[in-house]
């Protein structure tokens, strides 16, 4: 089955799905698998990997790594072009239709879609919307883009609805990693109540009442990423995963 279809199915069974995100540069080789056996043992949906940049060595590795150890879905979430590895199950194919950076909405895709092919990965078409967090995040210097004003609803529905009338299957609110404020509540609220699109919400979320409430608001999948690589807060992994899950 499909990655896409196995986090349809996620979504169909559950309340919401959860997703787990490893920034490869934030642990050693030797570390990174305990990390995924945690998260295997946790209740999480999936595990996504990548980084807006990736400074360390070892990157691929370490991915290769991932996969062997995780009994869930691998999804890249890739910064860049060159993230782009074997070793996943599947690819979040990304644009930040949020921004007018050309790179980024088209540019990087058309680098990247022969080597998607050639590798065998599963490309995901996701509509990456950047949303204002407090400061500036690396996602949004990196992709040189503005993000959109959290108080701005209705920008980011109208947004939404051309991710859906383009034939996207992700619509993903994103804060950026590391967010001082996650996405508002009432804008996934917002967004949710215009499309029927699958809403990924993730960026600055620190605690599981956060990810409960962006479930109540529509969110179809929550992701932490940050949060959890501070090793005093391992046991909030399992907290999440029923937070987002129970009805
Ligand atoms: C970033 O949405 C993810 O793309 C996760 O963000 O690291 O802030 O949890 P955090």
């Amino acid at each position: 089955m499909s990655v896409y279809q196995q986090l349809l199915e996620v979504k169909a069974s559950k309340r919401a799905g959860y997703l787990v995100l490893v920034d490869p540069d934030r642990w050693e080789l030797d570390q990174v698998e305990g990390f995924i056996q945690q998260i295997n043992a946790s209740g999480a949906d999936g595990i996504m990997v990548g980084s807006s940049l990736i400074l360390g060595s070892g990157a691929q590795r370490k991915m290769k790594r991932i996969q062997e150890v995780s009994k869930l879905p691998v999804i890249l979430f890739p910064g860049n072009v060159n993230q782009l590895t074997p070793d996943v199950d599947a690819v979040f194919f990304l644009s930040v239709i949020s921004g007018r950076n050309p790179q980024f909405l088209i540019g990087d895709q058309v680098q990247a879609a022969p080597i998607v092919r050639e590798l065998g990965l599963e490309p995901i078409s996701t509509a990456y919307m950047l949303i204002e967090s407090g400061r500036v995040t690396a996602a949004e210097f990196v992709s040189g883009s503005k993000p959109i004003p959290r108080d701005k609803a209705e920008i980011a529905v109208a947004h939404a609805l051309a991710a859906e009338y383009l034939g996207f299957k992700f619509i993903y609110l994103e804060a950026g990693s590391g967010a001082q404020y996650s996405v508002p509540a009432k804008m996934v609220r917002a967004v949710c109540s215009y499309t029927d699109v699958p809403v990924i919400v993730g960026g600055g979320i620190h605690s599981p009442d956060e990810a409960g409430k962006l479930v109540e608001a529509g969110a179809s999948f929550v992701v932490t990423g940050n949060v959890l690589e501070d090793e005093s807060n391992s046991h909030l992994m399992k907290q999440f995963a029923e937070a987002i899950h129970s009805k």
